[in-house]
């Protein structure tokens, strides 16, 4: 369950949070596709509560009403036709699983595709579920349970939403059939949403009863979907992510959270020279690492001041390393623009979600922020896509916020995040010649519209990085987005 099945020489996915199918579908063939992208977190595709006392906000996705494909991304039909177009260009689709839990109790009780539930019966006719489904005694998560009491954490409600049973064989069958029916369209894998608050012994049973991927959409015959399981831990808790790493893959929050520190100076850069196990992280292949998600972009779950596309230049330096280094499995957060940290996604009158506008540029409007195709972002994806295996060599820093580092001799990249100027002649690694620095510009025609680099015959290049430079970083590489 941790090999994501990228197609060949795709390393990176992205979470297109709250984009609706179709536009997936076409971001897949215009965008994403072209570009090198391995796959896409999509929002949970299953029907949800619709909240409309609450502004629509886009957490009602995260309050299952059936396990029917109705939601406000799109309905069946276009689901399925998203999957069959992203894999037929190469890009993966990964479903966020909500299989936890329901909904929790509400006046309003109708879903996004019209079914109704009686919360309190516990009642789900369109699974259907009913009481006996549920864990009871009811009783609802508290702050303190996460350091005390593993029992609570998973038996109890999490924020009062209705909390399963998986330990009983019928809801078992109705979660298994339900990721069954998504494999059987074409989905690589899942992200199990609130992992912590199952039993691992549960989710094994669960997992091991999953289908083997499609073959009809490309991928190998025998192979597992790719799971991760969304645990938050950052250490002192109860329940520890190495309770889940023997299933599957699990959600690094660890990652982000130490590369917001130090691209928000509050750690010098130099002291990444051992970023990975060294610093507490998991095991490569066990870790699904991002800077921000859905939730800590906007103040929910883990705590901790994380980086995120409100402060650009900082934000995308996390990036840049992320993507430059060997560890782990990266996801790229794609966003639509909020100040109200409940508010759901550009929406019209009923409820509708307004498509993303595409500008001549390459970025987004109508609200959406789509930092995958913030030029830093994507030719970074590009960037690791090139270097693929190889390891980190040659590190330089300064012995402060300065540092720079070959993967094999396949790419360089240079940081600046200190308060001074960067102007050194290092050694990149690289064949002789010249390269288009991807993150200050890119390579138009034999021209490059950002720094050029020139590399002697004994890989060395003298590399500048100013404090005031838009960007803090420089990358270059052997591949011909990068080479002139
Ligand atoms: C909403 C309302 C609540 C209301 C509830 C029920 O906000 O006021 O009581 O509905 O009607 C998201 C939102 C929630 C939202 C929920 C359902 O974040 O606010 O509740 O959707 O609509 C814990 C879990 C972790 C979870 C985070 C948010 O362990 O699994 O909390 N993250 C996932 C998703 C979320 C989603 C859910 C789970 C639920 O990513 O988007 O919630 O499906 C410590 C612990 C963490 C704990 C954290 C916060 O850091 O280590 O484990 O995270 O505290 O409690
Ligand atoms: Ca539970």
């Amino acid at each position: 369950y941790k090999n994501p099945h990228y197609a060949s020489g795709r390393t990176t996915m992205v979470h297109l949070f709250e984009w609706k199918w179709d536009d997936i579908a076409a971001e897949c063939e215009r965008f994403l596709g072209p570009r090198g992208f391995g796959g896409i977190q999509i929002s949970p595709p299953n029907e949800n509560l619709v909240i409309w006392s609450r502004q629509r906000p886009w957490w009602e996705r995260y309050q299952p009403i059936s396990y029917r494909l109705v939601t406000r991304s799109g309905n069946e039909a276009q689901f399925t036709s998203m999957v069959r177009r992203c894999n037929d260009v190469g890009v993966r689709i990964y479903v966020d699983a909500i299989i936890n839990h329901m909904t929790g109790t509400w006046n309003e009780n109708t879903g996004t595709g019209g079914s109704t539930a009686n919360f309190g019966q516990w009642s789900y006719p369109s699974v259907p579920y009913g009481r006996n489904d549920f864990n009871f005694p009811h009783c609802v998560i508290s702050g303190n349970d996460y350091g005390c009491c593993p029992d609570r954490v998973r038996n109890c409600e999490l924020s009062g939403l209705k909390d399963l049973n998986q330990g009983t064989e019928y809801v078992r069958t109705q979660i298994v059939n339900y990721m069954n029916h998504l494999i059987s369209l074409g989905v690589a894998g899942f992200r199990i949403d609130a992992a912590k608050h199952m039993w691992p012994g549960d989710l094994r049973v669960i997992f091991d009863r999953l289908n083997n991927l499609n073959t009809a959409h490309g991928f190998p015959s025998g192979a597992r979907p790719y799971i991760y399981q969304e645990v938050i831990d950052l250490g002192g808790e109860a329940i520890s992510r190495d309770e889940y790493t023997p299933l599957a893959a699990v959600t690094e929050f660890k990652y982000g959270m130490e590369l917001s520190r130090c691209f928000q100076r509050n750690n010098q850069l130099r002291w990444l020279h051992n970023w990975g196990v060294g610093w507490g992280l998991l095991a490569s292949n066990d870790a699904l690492n991002f800077i921000d998600n859905h939730d800590n972009q906007r103040g929910h779950g883990a705590g901790g001041s994380i980086l995120t596309h409100k402060q650009a230049k900082q934000y995308k330096g996390a990036i840049a390393f992320m993507l430059a280094h060997p560890h782990g499995w990266p996801q790229l957060m794609s966003s639509f623009g909020f100040s109200d940290t409940e508010a759901g996604p550009p929406m019209d009158n009923s409820g509708n979600i307004v498509s993303p506008s595409i500008n001549s540029d390459n970025t987004c409007g109508n609200g959406w922020i789509c930092e995958h195709r913030w030029r830093q972002i994507y030719s970074m994806v590009a960037f690791r896509n090139r270097v693929g295996s190889t390891a980190v060599t040659n590190w330089w820093d300064n012995g402060g916020n300065q540092i720079a580092f070959c993967r094999g001799n396949q790419g360089f990249v240079a940081f600046n995040n200190d308060y001074w100027d960067l102007n050194q002649t290092l050694q990149t690694c690289l064949p002789a010649g010249t390269y288009c620095d991807v993150i200050s510009g890119e390579k138009s025609g034999n021209n490059c519209t950002g720094k050029r680099i020139t590399v002697g015959s004994d890989g060395r290049a003298s590399i500048s990085l100013g404090s005031n430079d838009y960007d803090m970083v420089l990358a270059i590489h052997a591949g011909t987005e990068s080479r002139l």
